[in-house]
């Protein structure tokens, strides 16, 4: 079956909403944004962007470029009341909805022809939805993946909709800038440039040796990207709020030693849990209960993402030592929350690439053969 996401984002959001509260506004120049001497704009309506104007900019340029604008200091609650009404729009059309801001969410709408005709329709209804009973336009990238729906949905604003098919997928985004491509900034743009590679085409094209050199370790995800190739499920944050596994064992344990054994199969199994489904996650919660059936619970918050069994690991263990054992143990149990998606490729930058490697292959045996069949040996000394 074909794989079918869409990524909608709303057009100018905060100025658009300030339109439908306001209609008097309709066609002019407004401007959201902090109205102090050092504000900043937060967005503004496509009137006022033909003056230059655009988000992030100082306030008092904005007043330079555009004196006749209408500026206004911006009602978040609103827009929050808002984003609230389009997400709900959003679930009634696929159940599979990820939300990435206020104003855009990815929708997975594969298999769903039956209910909608085919894929571009369920765009149309979700497009004109937002229109009929919100107000507001928004723009939508139909497209196999979420990389791709992201591009097409930013390429044809305001009101746009882009469909980019599965087999015209590579030569749609070849004549592309590379820094259309997440994760390629000013940097390694000018990286690229000295190689005289300007489109994702000639990226696509280019030798593994030089992107290595550009991109380092992670290049090849940069090279999936380049081929229109991105496999990252779309998840919906309604899904879970923490993963985790507790096993009660048959025979009380009676020594940190095992206790640290077990803890360690255990990682393997929350991190496979995890990893499967996409997230990482920053809490990781210890319980042990003891043979007197008291429990007890400790967590530790990582600054940094956690989803390989290795973080999961260290972090139990240290709470396993922060914690005076004082009997024979009965369950031990880890729970990981604080959950994300896995929408941040730069997560896939920082990870060591050992370590990855490691985990792919024995989360491949565990999807085979079940969460039990491997479990990494250590030493528990
Ligand atoms: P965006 O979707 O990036 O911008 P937009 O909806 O205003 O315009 P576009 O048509 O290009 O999508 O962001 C959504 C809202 O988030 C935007 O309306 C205001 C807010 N925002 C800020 O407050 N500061 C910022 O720098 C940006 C980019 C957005
Ligand atoms: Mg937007």
């Amino acid at each position: 079956m074909l794989r079918w996401i869409m990524h909608v984002d709303m057009d100018a959001f905060f100025a658009s909403v300030e339109v439908i509260d306001h209609p008097e506004l309709s066609g002019l120049p407004v401007i959201v944004g902090g109205q102090s001497l050092r504000g900043v704009v937060s967005t503004c309506s496509y009137e006022a962007r033909k003056f230059g104007v655009h988000s992030a900019m100082p306030m008092s340029l904005a007043h330079k470029l555009c004196p006749q604008g209408v500026f206004l200091s911006g009602r978040m609650d609103r827009y929050h009341q808002v984003s609230k009404k389009i997400m709900q729009i959003f679930y009634e059309i696929s159940p599979q909805v990820e939300q990435l801001s206020i104003d855009e969410a990815f929708l997975d709408i594969t298999g769903m022809d039956r209910l909608y005709g085919s894929p571009e329709q369920a765009a149309y209804l979700a497009k004109k939805r937002i229109k009929d009973e919100i107000g507001i336009t928004a723009s939508i990238g139909l497209a196999p993946n979420k990389f791709l729906a992201k591009m097409a949905s930013d390429l044809q604003k305001p009101n746009g909709f882009t469909i980019i098919k599965h087999q015209e997928a590579r030569k749609f985004i070849a004549p592309l800038p590379v820094t259309k491509i997440f994760g390629i900034g000013k940097n390694a743009n000018q990286k690229l440039l000295q190689f005289g590679i300007e489109t994702i085409g000639q990226l696509a094209l280019t030798d593994d040796a030089i992107l290595q050199r550009i991109f380092g370790k992670n290049f090849l995800v940069i090279k999936q990207l380049a081929l229109g190739i991105d496999n990252r499920p779309v998840i919906a944050h309604n899904e879970a709020k923490s993963i985790g596994k507790e096993i009660t064992f048959t025979k009380d344990l009676n020594s940190i030693k095992e206790c640290k054994e077990k803890l360690l199969f255990l990682s393997g199994l929350v991190g496979y849990r995890l990893r499967s489904k996409g997230y990482n996650g920053k809490t990781l919660t210890l319980k042990i209960k003891y043979n007197d059936f008291s429990t007890i619970t400790r967590s530790i918050t990582s600054e940094s993402n956690i989803n390989s069994d290795e973080n999961i690991y260290e972090l139990a263990i240290l709470l396993l030592k922060s914690v005076n054992l004082k009997g024979y143990v009965r369950l031990l149990g880890i729970t990981i929350s604080g959950l994300d998606k896995g929408e941040n490729l730069g997560l896939l930058f920082l990870e060591d690439e050992r370590q990855q490697k490691r985990n792919q292959a024995t989360d491949a045996l565990k999807a085979k053969f079940g969460e039990e069949i491997i479990f990494r040996g250590g030493r528990y000394g």
